[in-house]
């Protein structure tokens, strides 16, 4: 059985050097004309990594191709040179970890203003963390992993760009975002802010790239907050509608395949996401760099094997208003004795996916770069749930370790639909990318308590227990909001929609599946297996 990516050509290695005999990246070519014209003239392209083989036409698999070699994610670029940006955070310096551990050359910047910003605002993450250099010293010794690490600020283009220059990176992930809404909703100051850094950063990254590694994938950190909850019950597709989309009007139809989905962002820190799409979308059509961008549902959880490998290795948990998220915070209420916020009716739904499934479909899109000039989104969830479900999962598992817990509607700070349909399509990385979810709800759940009640931690949200109730209203109003009811978990009876996971798997046989995860448990973890 094939891995996901075994039939990826050269076309896709970034280790191919494409200019050769044909101008591909001249503006204004359609990639229809310069497929028209590479069956006419015959595409020849060099290889970066085996110089010796000269000019060849790029039809090497990655099955076949000595430099990619089958891992339990599928071919992966022998030490390919990953570059991880915001590489200091709670995504960042997690998979900078798996990917050290799976061979890559990983490198990566940051600044460090994650750190600052939260502690500005008088938090800190509840999980310690420590200095980048423990941190660098940590993984050699633990995990013998070298990581190459640059303090920089990714709004300095003289920097990053020499940087870049020094690893020639194969592929970028860009994490190197403000990642929060209520943050940037605090005031002018906080809006701008997180605008400028992130739509800036993002737009100077990619003249980077176009400068210095246009043959480098940028898998890039947008949010599936960009696309809203369609209040008509639409669907969220993956990024672009499918060819089968038909607009209607007037007697007349359209196939809308291939145009970018209407956005509907949900805060300002989600416009900026919006903006990203945008620009990613136009750099990949004027100078064809090629890109993923990923609307990842919320994260929650603290483990991968990597970072629980040892606790100089633990990556950031923030559980204030501002940084932490649904399903951290609820567990770091529980633990506290404090009623489970939710925020007004509970009905609203959003797509969610666990911290190590997250990461695996990470490096699932690193291993299989896209074409030259494409631009491809994927949307990264494996549940969608109502906000008051969560907690009456959170309220279950916290029963087992022996907390009673109780949840606590109060009033809704952000401007979001209470009652709202919710269907989201995530075809992609299931079929085209191999990826199955790994980690339920509850399991994650569970080792957060595990973690989180180690009497360290348990001090540590102690003291950012006063930054947890929301005071930041997307109305621009300031003041804590109040209780509206406090119930005992299993009493309150659910209405509203039921969301709905389009992943079309029933298009890919379960046996299918199967046997692709056989054949790729007999590579063994981290995969080393030949080829063959
Ligand atoms: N919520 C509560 N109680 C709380 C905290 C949140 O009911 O104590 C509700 C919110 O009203 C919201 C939902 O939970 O409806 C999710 O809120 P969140 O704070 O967990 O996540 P959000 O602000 O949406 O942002 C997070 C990340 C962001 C990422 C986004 C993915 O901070 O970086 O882009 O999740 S998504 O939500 O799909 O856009």
């Amino acid at each position: 059985m094939k891995l996901h990516n075994a039939h990826k050509t050269c076309w896709n290695c970034p280790a191919a050097i494409l200019k050769g005999n044909v101008d591909f990246r001249a503006c204004g070519q359609s990639l229809e004309a310069i497929r028209q014209r590479i069956e006419r003239e015959g595409l020849l392209i060099e290889c970066a990594r085996l110089p010796d083989l000269g000019h060849f036409e790029p039809t090497i698999t990655f099955e076949e191709c000595p430099e990619w070699r089958p891992t339990k994610y599928g071919y992966l670029l022998e030490n390919m040179r990953v570059m991880i940006l915001g590489i200091d955070g709670y995504l960042g310096w997690t998979l900078a970890l798996k990917l050290g551990a799976l061979g890559c050359e990983v490198s990566g910047v940051d600044c460090f203003l994650r750190r600052k910003m939260v502690r500005e605002l008088g938090a800190d993450s509840v999980v310690p963390i420590y200095p980048m250099e423990e941190r660098l010293k940590a993984a050699k010794e633990v995990l013998d992993i070298d990581i190459k690490f640059r303090k920089i600020n990714i709004l300095d283009r003289e920097k990053l760009g020499q940087f870049m220059r020094e690893v020639q990176p194969e592929a970028i992930v860009h994490y190197g975002e403000i990642p929060s809404a209520p943050y940037s909703m605090i005031d002018c100051d906080h809006a701008i802010q997180v605008q400028y850094n992130n739509v800036i950063g993002t737009l100077g990254l990619l003249f980077l790239m176009k400068e210095i590694c246009p043959e480098a994938s940028l898998i890039k950190l947008g949010t599936l907050g960009e696309y809203g909850a369609p209040l008509t019950g639409r669907p969220l597709f993956e990024g672009l509608f499918p060819a089968d989309a038909i607009l209607r009007w007037r007697g007349r139809e359209w196939s809308l395949g291939g145009e970018l989905t209407p956005r509907d962002p949900v805060s300002f820190y989600h416009v900026s996401k919006v903006q990203d799409t945008f620009n990613i979308y136009e750099a990949c059509k004027y100078w064809w760099l090629r890109s993923y961008d990923v609307m990842q549902g919320v994260i929650y959880g603290v483990h991968t094997d990597e970072v629980a490998a040892d606790p100089r290795l633990r990556t950031r948990l923030d559980v204030d208003e501002w940084f932490g998220t649904v399903v951290n915070r609820f567990v770091a209420q529980a633990i506290l004795g404090m009623p489970l916020t939710v925020y007004g009716e509970g009905e609203q739904i959003r797509g969610f996916i666990a911290l190590e499934d997250a990461m695996e479909c990470m490096v699932r899109l690193i291993s299989s770069p896209p074409e030259p000039g494409q631009y491809d989104v994927v949307n990264q969830v494996s549940g969608l749930y109502k906000v008051s479900e969560l907690a009456e999962t959170v309220a279950r598992v916290a029963a087992e370790f022996g907390y009673d817990v109780k949840i606590q509607r109060v009033e809704n700070p952000r401007v979001e639909a209470d009652y709202h349909p919710f269907e989201v399509v995530s075809t992609k990385l299931p079929n085209e990318l191999g990826f199955t979810p790994k980690v339920p709800l509850e399991v994650e759940i569970r080792r957060m308590f595990e973690l989180l009640t180690q009497p360290h931690i348990v001090e540590r949200i102690k003291k950012v227990a006063h930054l947890i109730r929301p005071r930041t209203w997307w109305s621009g109003e300031k003041r804590v909001v109040e209780t509206l009811e406090v119930y005992r978990p299993g009493t309150r009876r659910r209405r509203g929609f039921k969301p709905k996971l389009i992943t079309d798997r029933e298009r890919f046989p379960t046996s299918k599946m199967e046997e692709v995860e056989r054949a790729v448990e007999a590579l063994g973890e981290g995969g080393d297996g030949d080829k063959g």
